[in-house]
Protein backbone atom coordinates (compact mmCIF):
# COMPACT_ATOMS: atom_id res chain seq x y z
CA UNK A 1 0.00 0.00 0.00
CA UNK A 2 1.69 3.43 -0.94
CA UNK A 3 1.97 5.53 1.45
CA UNK A 4 1.98 8.57 0.01
CA UNK A 5 -0.59 8.61 -2.21
CA UNK A 6 -0.82 8.90 -5.99
CA UNK A 7 -4.16 10.48 -6.44
CA UNK A 8 -3.73 13.08 -9.18
CA UNK A 9 -5.39 17.09 -8.00
CA UNK A 10 -2.57 19.17 -8.67
CA UNK A 11 -2.83 22.72 -7.62
CA UNK A 12 -1.53 25.65 -9.10
CA UNK A 13 0.15 27.76 -6.54
CA UNK A 14 1.63 31.19 -7.03
CA UNK A 15 5.24 31.56 -6.70
CA UNK A 16 7.35 31.32 -3.82
CA UNK A 17 7.86 34.73 -2.59
CA UNK A 18 6.96 35.91 -5.73
CA UNK A 19 10.32 35.38 -7.04
CA UNK A 20 11.03 32.88 -10.29
CA UNK A 21 12.68 29.50 -10.75
CA UNK A 22 15.51 27.69 -9.52
CA UNK A 23 17.49 29.63 -6.22
CA UNK A 24 15.77 32.97 -5.43
CA UNK A 25 17.23 35.57 -3.24
CA UNK A 26 15.03 38.22 -2.02
CA UNK A 27 15.33 40.68 1.33
CA UNK A 28 11.86 40.38 3.22
CA UNK A 29 11.16 43.94 3.71
CA UNK A 30 7.69 43.13 5.48
CA UNK A 31 5.55 40.12 6.48
CA UNK A 32 2.16 38.93 6.86
CA UNK A 33 0.83 37.18 9.34
CA UNK A 34 -1.71 35.29 6.78
CA UNK A 35 1.19 34.49 4.62
CA UNK A 36 2.72 31.08 5.34
CA UNK A 37 5.38 31.23 2.60
CA UNK A 38 6.67 35.02 4.57
CA UNK A 39 8.91 34.73 7.96
CA UNK A 40 8.25 36.89 10.35
CA UNK A 41 10.51 39.44 10.69
CA UNK A 42 12.46 39.55 14.20
CA UNK A 43 11.94 42.95 16.29
CA UNK A 44 14.65 44.45 18.11
CA UNK A 45 14.43 43.60 22.21
CA UNK A 46 12.64 46.61 24.02
CA UNK A 47 10.87 48.61 20.51
CA UNK A 48 8.98 48.54 17.80
CA UNK A 49 11.95 48.70 15.68
CA UNK A 50 12.56 45.68 12.54
CA UNK A 51 16.04 43.88 12.80
CA UNK A 52 18.05 44.11 9.33
CA UNK A 53 15.95 42.34 6.62
CA UNK A 54 16.95 38.75 6.43
CA UNK A 55 17.60 37.82 3.57
CA UNK A 56 15.86 34.53 2.23
CA UNK A 57 17.65 31.78 -0.81
CA UNK A 58 14.82 29.34 -1.22
CA UNK A 59 15.41 26.15 -3.77
CA UNK A 60 12.71 24.99 -5.08
CA UNK A 61 14.23 22.50 -7.43
CA UNK A 62 11.75 23.13 -10.55
CA UNK A 63 14.69 23.18 -13.17
CA UNK A 64 15.84 20.08 -12.34
CA UNK A 65 15.61 17.14 -14.63
CA UNK A 66 12.43 14.90 -13.40
CA UNK A 67 13.92 11.44 -12.29
CA UNK A 68 17.68 12.96 -11.62
CA UNK A 69 19.21 12.10 -7.97
CA UNK A 70 19.14 14.90 -5.86
CA UNK A 71 22.85 15.70 -4.50
CA UNK A 72 24.22 19.18 -4.67
CA UNK A 73 21.98 21.75 -5.74
CA UNK A 74 23.53 25.69 -5.81
CA UNK A 75 25.77 25.22 -3.21
CA UNK A 76 23.84 23.32 -0.80
CA UNK A 77 24.27 19.29 -0.72
CA UNK A 78 21.36 16.88 -0.05
CA UNK A 79 21.82 13.48 1.22
CA UNK A 80 19.50 10.78 2.48
CA UNK A 81 20.64 8.16 5.46
CA UNK A 82 19.04 5.26 3.26
CA UNK A 83 19.07 6.03 -0.99
CA UNK A 84 19.19 8.28 -3.52
CA UNK A 85 16.82 11.68 -3.09
CA UNK A 86 14.68 11.10 -6.38
CA UNK A 87 13.60 14.91 -9.01
CA UNK A 88 10.02 13.79 -9.30
CA UNK A 89 7.57 15.68 -11.77
CA UNK A 90 5.00 15.49 -9.14
CA UNK A 91 3.51 17.80 -6.53
CA UNK A 92 0.37 16.91 -4.13
CA UNK A 93 -0.81 20.47 -3.89
CA UNK A 94 -0.17 23.47 -1.67
CA UNK A 95 2.82 24.92 -0.90
CA UNK A 96 4.92 22.83 -3.07
CA UNK A 97 5.76 24.17 -6.12
CA UNK A 98 5.25 22.86 -9.82
CA UNK A 99 6.40 20.75 -11.45
CA UNK A 100 8.97 18.94 -8.76
CA UNK A 101 9.89 17.71 -5.33
CA UNK A 102 12.07 15.35 -3.88
CA UNK A 103 10.77 12.01 -2.90
CA UNK A 104 13.29 9.78 -1.20
CA UNK A 105 13.85 6.05 -3.34
CA UNK A 106 13.38 4.47 -0.12
CA UNK A 107 10.75 6.60 1.51
CA UNK A 108 8.92 3.13 2.87
CA UNK A 109 12.01 2.19 4.66
CA UNK A 110 12.13 2.99 8.70
CA UNK A 111 14.10 5.41 10.14
CA UNK A 112 15.24 7.62 6.98
CA UNK A 113 15.90 11.29 7.06
CA UNK A 114 16.74 13.93 4.51
CA UNK A 115 20.04 16.29 5.33
CA UNK A 116 20.41 19.72 3.77
CA UNK A 117 23.89 21.63 4.34
CA UNK A 118 23.51 25.18 3.17
CA UNK A 119 27.04 26.64 1.94
CA UNK A 120 27.29 29.26 4.60
CA UNK A 121 25.82 29.07 8.23
CA UNK A 122 22.36 30.49 8.58
CA UNK A 123 19.96 31.88 11.16
CA UNK A 124 16.87 29.85 10.09
CA UNK A 125 15.70 27.86 7.52
CA UNK A 126 12.15 26.43 6.09
CA UNK A 127 11.05 23.69 4.53
CA UNK A 128 7.49 21.95 2.84
CA UNK A 129 6.21 18.65 3.39
CA UNK A 130 3.69 16.39 2.11
CA UNK A 131 2.61 14.18 -0.10
CA UNK A 132 -0.90 12.79 -1.63
CA UNK A 133 -3.41 12.37 1.38
CA UNK A 134 -3.32 8.62 1.60
CA UNK A 135 -1.84 8.41 5.64
CA UNK A 136 -1.54 10.98 8.46
CA UNK A 137 2.20 11.91 8.67
CA UNK A 138 3.92 13.43 11.38
CA UNK A 139 7.13 15.66 9.89
CA UNK A 140 9.97 17.29 12.01
CA UNK A 141 12.39 19.35 10.91
CA UNK A 142 15.71 19.52 13.51
CA UNK A 143 18.54 22.16 12.92
CA UNK A 144 22.19 21.74 14.39
CA UNK A 145 24.97 23.44 14.84
CA UNK A 146 28.80 22.37 13.18
CA UNK A 147 28.91 20.49 16.47
CA UNK A 148 25.82 18.31 15.73
CA UNK A 149 24.08 20.10 18.59
CA UNK A 150 20.59 20.57 17.99
CA UNK A 151 19.91 24.32 18.28
CA UNK A 152 16.13 24.08 17.15
CA UNK A 153 13.22 21.98 15.60
CA UNK A 154 9.72 21.89 14.88
CA UNK A 155 7.28 19.50 13.91
CA UNK A 156 3.39 19.60 12.92
CA UNK A 157 0.88 16.77 12.12
CA UNK A 158 -0.57 16.35 8.04
CA UNK A 159 -4.29 15.11 8.18
CA UNK A 160 -4.80 11.94 6.59
CA UNK A 161 -7.04 14.07 4.43
CA UNK A 162 -4.34 16.29 3.34
CA UNK A 163 -3.67 16.48 -0.45
CA UNK A 164 -0.34 18.84 -0.11
CA UNK A 165 1.82 20.05 2.53
CA UNK A 166 2.72 22.37 5.04
CA UNK A 167 5.61 24.43 6.27
CA UNK A 168 8.08 23.88 9.29
CA UNK A 169 10.42 26.21 10.53
CA UNK A 170 13.57 26.52 12.13
CA UNK A 171 15.29 29.60 14.00
CA UNK A 172 18.69 30.60 15.71
CA UNK A 173 19.57 33.90 17.46
CA UNK A 174 22.50 34.13 15.07
CA UNK A 175 23.81 32.87 12.04
CA UNK A 176 24.72 29.39 13.80
CA UNK A 177 22.60 26.61 11.70
CA UNK A 178 24.95 24.33 9.83
CA UNK A 179 22.74 21.96 8.18
CA UNK A 180 19.21 21.15 9.30
CA UNK A 181 17.40 17.28 9.28
CA UNK A 182 13.89 16.53 8.52
CA UNK A 183 11.80 13.78 7.78
CA UNK A 184 7.91 12.67 8.26
CA UNK A 185 6.93 9.26 9.63
CA UNK A 186 3.45 7.71 8.15
CA UNK A 187 1.74 4.47 8.31
CA UNK A 188 4.69 1.64 9.01
CA UNK A 189 7.12 5.05 10.08
CA UNK A 190 8.56 4.89 6.50
CA UNK A 191 9.22 8.73 5.64
CA UNK A 192 6.80 8.97 3.03
CA UNK A 193 6.53 12.30 2.47
CA UNK A 194 7.39 14.89 -0.47
CA UNK A 195 9.95 17.85 0.38
CA UNK A 196 10.20 21.30 -1.46
CA UNK A 197 11.14 24.94 -1.34
CA UNK A 198 14.01 24.74 0.91
CA UNK A 199 14.86 27.91 2.72
CA UNK A 200 18.04 28.93 4.24
CA UNK A 201 17.51 32.85 6.10
CA UNK A 202 20.81 34.69 6.43
CA1 LIG B 1 9.16 22.69 -6.58
CA1 LIG C 1 -0.24 11.73 4.12
CA1 LIG D 1 2.77 9.62 3.99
Amino acid sequence: MSVIGRSVSFVIVGSLLGLGPGATTVALAGSNPKDSTVPAIPMVAGSSAPMAPISARCWRFDDLQPGSVLTNYRGASFTNTDGPLRVVEDIPGRPFTKPNSILPDNYYNPGNLTRATPPDFVRGAKVTMGDHDADEDTIYLVAYDSQGNQIDSDTDVLPETLEGGLWLEVDSDSAGIAYIEFWGEGLEQGNSVYFDNVCFLQ
